[in-house]
């Protein structure tokens, strides 16, 4: 059985005979953007360890025309060129924190002291609202399991800043020169909190910052020493960003980071710095004829400074990186 390649449906994503899930290792070569046409993937977040770029993103199942999300797992990717890549065989479901009611939305994953910790929004099982959950594995491509047995951080701790119920989502993880990690997530309201040392406990206040037009997709880098802060604006979203001095704030808003991603009305990005060149790896619905903001694909395109450290806007290509 290990060596069985379960295959979707033909239509289904409106390719014939893909795979659905691998339970070996799966090979492909990009050819532009979309990076990945074998199946439809969203919300990529990027890890860079060892000389290997890898891609943590949400699976889309959402059979077309349907549009609602679908999202029961999620999966990795590794390449070492941006051109031949590998689907790892171990998934992450979202149905492994026994807590939750599943729901694959967004991810990332970061490396502290040789363990990988992978952060998720699932559906909470009990407590109303989407969470957030960690999952930690001895190697960035699996097998995760949790880490905590519960969630670190549930809707009910952040109902003094929104009402609503999808405001605990999209982690972004960061850890600055000092050793200090934070968790950033957010849906309207964005907020960050100190992580312990053990990386699976808040370490003190969920704090919230304020941002112009914030909808969701936090993503912390730095370089040079500015902060970035970049995230999903309005609806559908385009990705603008703001810079500070130190992770405190305060952030000054720099703008239009990627306008409106083809065919999707979000936009989630991760920026990474990979063989000296940075990189903005996003999804759009872009796959004929059945893509869409339901049915997303991963790209990958160049990202470039000026010399007063802001961000070029990015120029989204077919062409991709190669
Ligand atoms: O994939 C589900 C949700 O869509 C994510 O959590 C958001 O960032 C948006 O991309």
């Amino acid at each position: 059985m290990n060596r069985l390649i379960k295959t979707m449906i033909a239509g289904c994503v409106g390719l014939a005979a893909l795979p659905l899930y691998a339970q070996q290792d799966f090979t492909f070569t990009a050819k532009g953007n979309p990076i990945a046409t074998h199946k439809y993937l969203g919300d990529p977040a990027a890890l860079v360890h060892d000389g290997t770029l890898y891609i943590y993103a949400g699976h889309d199942e959402c059979p077309a025309p349907e549009q609602y999300y679908l999202m029961n797992e999620w999966v990795v990717l590794s390449t070492k060129d941006l051109k031949n890549f590998t689907e790892h065989a171990q998934t992450l479901q979202a149905k492994s924190f026994e807590w939750s009611k599943g729901e694959a939305w967004a991810s990332q994953v970061i490396e502290r002291n040789g363990k990988f910790y992978w952060y998720v929004t699932v559906e909470h099982g009990t407590i109303p609202g989407k969470s957030i959950g960690v999952a930690v594995s001895d190697s960035p491509v699996g097998p995760f399991k949790d880490a905590r047995g519960s969630a670190i951080v549930t809707n009910d701790m952040t109902t003094e800043q929104t009402q609503i119920f999808w405001d605990d989502i999209d982690p972004t993880v960061f850890i600055d020169d000092d050793g200090q990690a934070y968790l950033c997530w957010g849906n309207t309201q964005c907020y960050i909190a100190k992580l312990k040392e053990n990386m699976i406990e808040l370490d003190g206040p969920i704090v919230p910052i304020d941002l112009p037009r914030f909808t969701e997709a936090p993503w912390l880098h730095k370089r040079d020493g500015w902060y970035y802060l970049s995230y999903a604006s309005e609806f559908p979203e385009k990705i603008c960003y703001a810079m500070s001095r130190s992770i405190n704030g305060p952030w000054e808003y720099k703008g239009i980071l990627n306008e409106l991603a083809g065919n999707s009305n979000t936009n989630h990005q991760a920026i990474v710095e990979f063989d000296g060149q940075w990189y903005f790896i996003y999804h759009n619905g872009g796959i004929n004829h059945q893509g869409g903001s339901f049915r997303r694909s991963v790209c990958i395109d160049k990202l470039y400074y000026n010399p007063d450290g802001t961000m070029k806007r990015v120029v989204m290509t077919t062409e991709g990186v190669q």
